[in-house]
């Protein structure tokens, strides 16, 4: 394969394996986030993308799926334990998002995320063109920068942190915090969800390492510069408002109310059952509105859809299981013949369904303990081209620096909650078209192209910078 200009470094190659009718083996590109948000560019630039095709021991050659040059890198089962699920998934991410549960620290699993960083950095610098960039994506793969960085001098790179940089109180409980940061400094520019993980990151680089640092700039010893900055990402939001025109799914959402009993709101909240999500919280707060005769369940149901995560890391069969107790409760004591308190679906659905639910939902609640951005916020705006509906939103999510005009809440104060959701409940029609005329112009103008074009305008900026200091 020739070498290629532009290489992307994520986790997931951005295609699922599909068996089809006949047996066939074929690749379909995934509808997730980041292949949405990095499409369009991949098509126009020479690009190819390097990750993991999801299934163990797999020895895959690079192949092209939908016009996109893909580099599989291949994980061993012991690897998808110590690497993804132990230390990806059950130290870094609990440690980030503030230690909601406690992070678990081993030296093994350490071990198999730098080895497995490191075959996502030969992938990378064996790809990418002289003078090519590097654009490496999320906590999985934060020493990859400073590995391609030292395979090949002549590259710019990118990182980018989808989810929140710690306060340095906490970042300092992990045993490898320097190595992190060396890793992490590889980059060029390093992009974050906020402000205030920007300013996380600079002061923990300060403090742990001493480097001079200035305006979100750090002077490494050789004088290279490394830039430090919030770039909040957001959704594509055309496929949002097409399938919210539709008339077909319009008739899906009406169906879906009746199917409920035709409720008098009909709440919603839709999460990958993690425990940063704050879905117990928000399950706790409705029950006892229901409990105090605050709500009846003709007034009000709540959907909650749970997509199946990380099921085989403790610390989510757990959450599974508290989060499934409480629901059977608050039903056996709610529900009658006709009506349910929370319909809950473990499942995860296509987009057309996710659409009709986002339009037949009058309450969006969104309660995260702790987020980097959270992009279902931003769909059910996207969405609501009716100007009606109401986003509760947790400040403790990244959408929040941006959704002004949500209904804001502490997810922790359980009283709040309570009080988020009636105001939710009894918002007047104008009020609520008000408030979404003002998100929807926010994430209709701040779209995933706005994302990506001002972090590539930045890696554009770092890179001629660093020719011409070069130069010099
Ligand atoms: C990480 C950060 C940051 C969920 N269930 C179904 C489904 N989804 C889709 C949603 C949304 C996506 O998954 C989830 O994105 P979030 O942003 O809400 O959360 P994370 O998965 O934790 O993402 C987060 C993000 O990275 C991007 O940087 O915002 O803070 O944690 O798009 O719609 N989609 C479908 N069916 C489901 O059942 N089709």
């Amino acid at each position: 394969m020739a070498a290629a200009e532009f290489v992307v470094v994520a986790n997931r190659l951005p295609v699922d394996r599909i068996i089809t009718a006949d047996g066939e083996e074929i690749w379909r590109t995934s509808p997730g986030g980041l292949v949405a948000a990095l499409e369009p560019m991949m098509h126009t630039v020479d690009g190819a993308w390097v990750g993991w095709a999801g299934l163990p021991d797999q020895q895959l050659s690079p192949f092209e799926a939908d016009g996109i040059r893909l580099i599989p890198v291949t994980l061993s089962e012991s690897e998808i334990e110590e690497y993804y699920e132990g230390f990806s998934n059950d130290t870094i991410w609990p440690l980030y998002h503030d230690v909601i549960e406690p992070p678990q620290y081993h030296r093994e699993w350490w071990d198999a995320y730098v080895s497995v960083n490191l075959r996502f950095a030969e992938a990378a610098a064996a790809a990418v063109a002289k003078h090519g960039t590097v654009w490496v994506h999320d906590y999985q793969l934060q020493l990859v920068p400073e590995m391609v960085r030292n395979l090949r001098p002549d590259v710019t790179i990118g990182y980018f942190h989808h989810i929140p940089f710690p306060a340095h109180g906490l970042y300092a409980q992990l045993p490898w915090r320097d190595q992190v940061l060396r890793g992490l400094l590889g980059a060029d520019v390093v992009g974050f969800q906020r402000t205030q993980d920007t300013a996380n990151f600079v002061a923990a680089v300060k403090r742990r390492l001493g480097l001079e640092t200035k305006a979100n700039a750090v002077t490494l010893s050789d004088g290279r510069r490394v830039h430090a900055k919030a770039f909040p990402i957001s959704i594509d939001t055309t496929p949002y408002r097409e399938l919210a025109r539709r008339p077909d799914i319009k008739a899906r959402a009406v169906e879906i109310r009746e199917s409920l009993g035709n409720p008098k709101r009909i709440l919603l909240g839709v999460d990958r059952l993690d425990y940063t999500k704050g879905i117990r919280h928000r399950i706790k707060a409705y029950g006892e509105l229901l409990d105090q005769g605050r709500l009846s369940v003709e007034d009000a149901t709540f959907i909650q859809v749970a997509s199946p995560s990380r099921e085989r890391v403790d610390a989510y069969m757990h959450l599974r299981d508290e989060v499934e107790l409480a629901i059977g409760r608050i039903n056996g004591d709610h529900d009658t013949l006709g009506h349910t308190a929370i319909r809950y679906l473990h499942q995860g659905f296509p987009r057309e369904e996710m659409v009709a639910m986002y339009l037949a939902a009058d309450v969006m609640l969104v309660t995260a303990l702790r987020d980097g951005m959270n992009l279902v916020a931003k769909e059910y705006v996207a969405t609501r081209a009716d100007n009606r509906g109401v986003l509760v939103l947790s400040e403790f999510t990244g959408a929040a620096d941006e959704l002004r005009q949500a209904v804001r809440v502490n997810p922790h104060d359980i009283e709040g909650v309570k009080d988020a959701i009636m105001t939710a409940v009894e918002m007047p029609k104008e009020e609520q078209a008000r408030r979404m005329r003002s998100l929807r112009k926010r994430v209709l103008e701040h779209d995933v192209d706005v994302w990506s074009q001002s972090f590539l305008k930045a890696l554009d900026d770092a890179s001629h910078h660093r020719h011409s200091a070069e130069q010099r």
